[in-house]
């Protein structure tokens, strides 16, 4: 299906060791800045809708070019709005400037109030975020040696965890076992495979929607130029650790950690035990569909590999046929992440994926009868939640044997309903946040959240093209790159005033392309603190939900042949 596309990977494995080294989101110096002109700092595409939100009283605005101090654009805030007092008790005034669609670099100057951080119009301004946030992965691999340079500091660990693990917990005896490999979970070590499951499903899922725009991108890798598009050689890191996590019986641990959080330092160092835990089926299940997804999506570029992703996804597969019953892991040995959740969601969604790999009858009837009890979710996939990656497998299909027309309609009508209402809250929010501003959207990780609504708007944006899901994408990575209370972008290494001190063991200089946890429970409890790990923690299922929202946005460079 994609080989013509892949020969060109060569050239374009040069274009990206450019875009490395490219400084167009360098860190703006907070000076001059007035932080209550909030605005993306990142940029927009041309055609699309532009805004900034001021917290102060106002009414006229211009947008300048930076290059040639002109301005370019005069207009007058929106009537001013009142946020309620569960999100940040703020009065706030809109600045639309959408018509401004020349490409080039501006800022935004309020009347009486001061001026924005400095931010791109251009077709590709989200090509290097893009590319930052996916080698974020990299940079979190695990039993190697990782290293890199962004904004002229070079970032680098040793190889570390080479003694992973031992068996003592799952009841095996003090055994060794290979678990080497894999990314670290967050800013913590450990490894967890049913968050690993929620990552890989959703960096999958950009690729086998976005292939076509991504495949061309490189990410500076040690296998860059092998043959195979990068973001699958970054994801084959993690795949190739899964392997290690499954039992000969198809059984599947559910993760391999310290038995606490008390190591902090670079992971070279770390030299606390760790160990594997009791399997469960919800991490079983992951695997069933982690391995079914890879499989057709390797099988162009590596056969081989395809193979032992499918064997894998059976074998695990059997597994669950014989335990319909829930089991829960045993986590008491340990004081790390838990992931611990219901196993339905998960069940579901490795029904999805087998069928659509293999075409089982038996995997569709599951699907369809268990799938009647679901609809699509506001906040998008989740660790805890998959069934979102179920249902857009359901439907975004391309399998020939046919499927419940009743389901499909169902099932199509909720992502419509789902997708209508999220880019309706974005557009309403005074942020543009898509969860919206009520007490219970500020939670654990919120901001992974807004990312992963996305995966909503772009499943429904495939199937059903409308300007609103795309502009409600555009609105969350607006959010998250400066449209916000704090006017700072919340991804490491990227956009204005970004986090500089995120929970991550790995130290200071925050390490880049990081999205941060967020505030919870109010819009005002973010603290860019290392201590603060309920707010300013970076995480694989965040980044995943970040890279899915970009791939709807990235331009390849053009590709001279
Ligand atoms: O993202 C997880 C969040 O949903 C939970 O409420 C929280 C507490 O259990 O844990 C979060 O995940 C953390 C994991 O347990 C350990 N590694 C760091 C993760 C991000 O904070
Ligand atoms: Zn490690």
């Amino acid at each position: 299906m994609f080989p013509a596309r892949f020969s060109r990977l060569p050239i374009l494995g040069a274009c990206a060791a450019l875009l490395m080294g490219c400084t167009a989101v360098a860190v703006d110096p907070p000076a001059g800045v007035d932080t209550r002109v909030r605005v993306n700092t990142i940029g927009f595409p041309p055609g699309a809708e532009k805004r900034a939100t001021v917290a102060a009283d106002c009414r006229k605005f211009s947008v300048r070019d930076v290059k040639t101090g002109r301005v370019v654009f005069r207009g007058t805030v929106g009537p001013a709005s009142v946020t309620p007092k569960s999100d940040t008790d703020e009065t706030v005034h809109v600045a639309d400037f959408s018509a401004l669609t020349t490409p080039g670099r501006y800022r935004v100057e309020v009347a009486g109030v001061g001026r924005s951080a400095d931010f791109t119009i251009g077709t590709d301004v989200w090509n290097v975020p893009f590319i930052a946030v996916m080698r974020a992965f990299y940079l979190w691999r695990c039993g190697t040696a990782v290293a890199g340079d962004w904004n002229g500091r070079h970032y680098a660990h040793a190889a570390c965890h080479l003694d992973d693990g031992w068996l003592d917990p799952t009841g095996e005896g003090h055994v060794h076992r290979d678990g080497t490999g894999g990314w670290h979970d967050a800013g913590d070590y450990n490894k967890y495979v049913v968050n690993a499951a929620v990552t890989v499903g959703l960096l999958l899922r950009a690729w086998e929607q976005y292939h076509d725009s991504l495949a061309p991108i490189g990410l500076h890798l040690p296998e860059s130029g092998n043959g195979t598009p990068d973001l699958l050689n970054e994801v084959r890191w993690e795949l190739e650790w899964l392997f290690k996590m499954q039992r000969p019986d198809g059984r599947v641990y559910h993760k391999l950690s310290s038995t606490d959080f008390r190591y902090w330092g670079p992971p070279e160092d770390d030299k606390d035990p760790r160990y594997f835990s009791p399997w469960g089926t919800a991490a079983t299940a992951d695997m069933v569909a982690m391995m079914a997804v890879a499989s057709r999506v390797y099988w162009p570029c590596d056969p081989a590999f395809a193979d032992r992703c499918l064997a894998a996804a059976r074998l695990s597969r059997a597994c669950l046929a014989a335990r319909p019953e829930e089991v829960r892991p045993d986590l008491r040995a340990f004081h790390t992440g838990a992931y611990d959740s219901a196993d339905a969601t998960h069940r579901l969604w490795a029904d999805a994926e087998f069928w659509e790999t293999t075409g089982d009858p038996v995997a569709l009837q599951e699907f369809e009868q268990h799938a009647a009890g679901f609809s699509f979710s506001w906040e998008g996939p989740s660790w805890r939640d998959v069934r979102d990656l179920a249902l857009g497998t359901y439907l975004l299909s391309r399998h020939p044997k046919p499927r419940d027309p009743g389901l499909v309609g169902r099932l199509t009508a909720s992502l419509l309903t789902q997708a209508d209402a999220i880019a309706a809250v974005a557009k309403k929010n005074a942020y543009g946040r898509p969860l919206g501003d009520k007490p219970r959207t500020f939670f654990w990780g919120d901001n992974g959240a807004v990312a992963a609504q996305t995966y909503i708007l772009q499943v429904a944006n495939t199937l059903h093209r409308e300007q609103r899901y795309r502009e409600g994408t555009l609105s969350a990575l607006a959010y998250l790159c400066g449209r916000n209370y704090y006017g700072r972008s919340y991804v490491t290494g990227l956009g204005f005033n970004p986090p500089e001190h995120p929970h991550d063991r790995r130290g200071e200089p925050a390490w880049p392309g990081y999205l941060v946890g967020g505030p919870w429970p109010d819009g005002r409890a973010w603290h860019d603190d290392w201590r603060d790990f309920r707010t300013n923690e970076v995480a694989l299922n965040w980044n995943a939900a970040l890279v899915y929202a970009l791939a709807g946005f990235v331009h390849p460079p053009a590709v001279r042949e």
